[in-house]
């Protein structure tokens, strides 16, 4: 009697142990790391080399291998989606890369997306994903202004910061995220404002939040259209126009302009100075260039923290020209680029600038 007692005991402890673990293992969120080069992956000679190195050489097992810590906060996994420096991240990487995000995040067993990313592009990318993911699950763009190799790097405490941005719950529904150097920005505000040091990405209005410690605090919240309440759908995107930018000064000539139309273009940006403006050398070429359909943008080159008015020194009702708001040229390209594989229609263009 005593020994089935025994038995029927250990059977009902070992049954506990087992929905116990796996319990405690399923409380652990999945965050898949979609690696595509960068300094993030990065090495250089020797340690003292912070920025003299080879960028995109380290696999994503690697990066993930080398923070044992990464299992305490999430269950992680990692795919190689591409292996290069993002000042070459072309159109069709954007697209590639989107329709890799979207399918993960229809996943059940995804809590969460983390892509590490070169930092010359990475809010480029970070963009276009917050404008055309349709989702409320925490995507985390991540890199490094040193490779791994070098003293004091900051891609392993960046990594971590990324995958526990990306597995926790609050970080849900605030749009595409950047951690760097502690700080948990908006996809869509974040530029790389200096390079060289770590703190590199900034936004104009301000971070959203910090993490820390594998905790994060928020501070506001994104004003602007994103993900779940865009209109854009990068399930409906196959390929992106072409949208070039060119460079206001106050030399200016409309070479360039003239050489993006004969390519294609289908708008330009103008990174024009302070308030978007032109150069009047060159505003007769871009009304003709409107005038045969390119969308002409005015952005502005002003580094941060300010917005292209309409019809404040340039008369854009007349010239029917788009204003850019307080996107910087590389953004706004992005947004014109999306926008434009759904309307043609100048006034439409314009609020989606203004809603994005
Ligand atoms: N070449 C840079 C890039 O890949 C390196 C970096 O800063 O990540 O964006």
């Amino acid at each position: 009697m005593f020994k089935k007692d025994l038995r029927r005991w250990l059977l009902a402890m070992l049954s506990m142990l087992v929905v116990g673990s796996a319990v405690v293992a399923a409380e652990k969120p999945n965050v898949v790391i979609l690696a595509t080069g960068g300094t993030i992956a990065g090495a250089g000679a020797d340690a003292t080399n912070s920025a003299t190195y080879q960028a995109a050489k380290v696999p994503v097992d690697k990066l993930i291998a080398g923070i044992p810590q990464l299992k305490t906060i999430a269950e992680v996994r990692g795919e190689q989606v591409f292996q290069i420096a993002s000042e070459s991240f072309t159109n069709d990487n954007l697209v590639t890369l989107g329709k890799r995000v979207a399918a993960l995040v229809k996943q059940g067993d995804v809590d969460g997306v983390v892509i590490t990313h070169g930092t010359d592009t990475l809010e480029e990318t970070a963009y276009f994903l917050n404008l055309v993911v349709r989702t409320d699950k925490p995507i985390v763009l991540v890199g490094s202004m040193r490779p791994g190799t070098a003293m004091s790097a900051d891609g392993m405490l960046n990594l971590y910061n990324a995958v526990s941005v990306a597995a926790s719950k609050d970080a849900r529904g605030k749009g595409v995220l950047v951690t760097m150097n502690d700080e948990i920005n908006s996809g869509r505000d974040v530029s790389k404002m200096v390079n060289l040091r770590t703190e590199a990405f900034k936004s104009p209005w301000g971070a959203l939040g910090m993490v820390v410690e594998g905790k994060n605090y928020w501070f506001r919240l994104p004003a602007k259209r994103h993900t779940n309440n865009s209109e854009f759908d990068i399930e409906k995107i196959d390929t992106l126009p072409s949208v070039e930018i060119a460079y206001g000064s106050g030399n200016a000539s409309d070479t360039a302009y003239r050489a993006f139309a004969a390519k294609g273009a289908k708008a330009i940006i103008h990174a024009g100075t302070g308030n978007g403006s032109v150069s009047s050398a060159v505003v007769p070429s871009l009304q003709e260039l409107r005038g045969k359909g390119i969308q002409i943008i005015r952005s502005s080159h002003v580094n941060a923290g300010g917005f292209v008015l309409r019809n404040a020194e340039q008369p854009d009702d007349k010239y029917d020209w788009v204003v850019a708001h307080d996107l910087n040229p590389q953004k706004a390209r992005i947004l014109a680029a999306v926008a434009l594989s759904k309307t043609q229609d100048s006034k439409e263009l314009q609020r989606i600038f203004w809603e994005y």
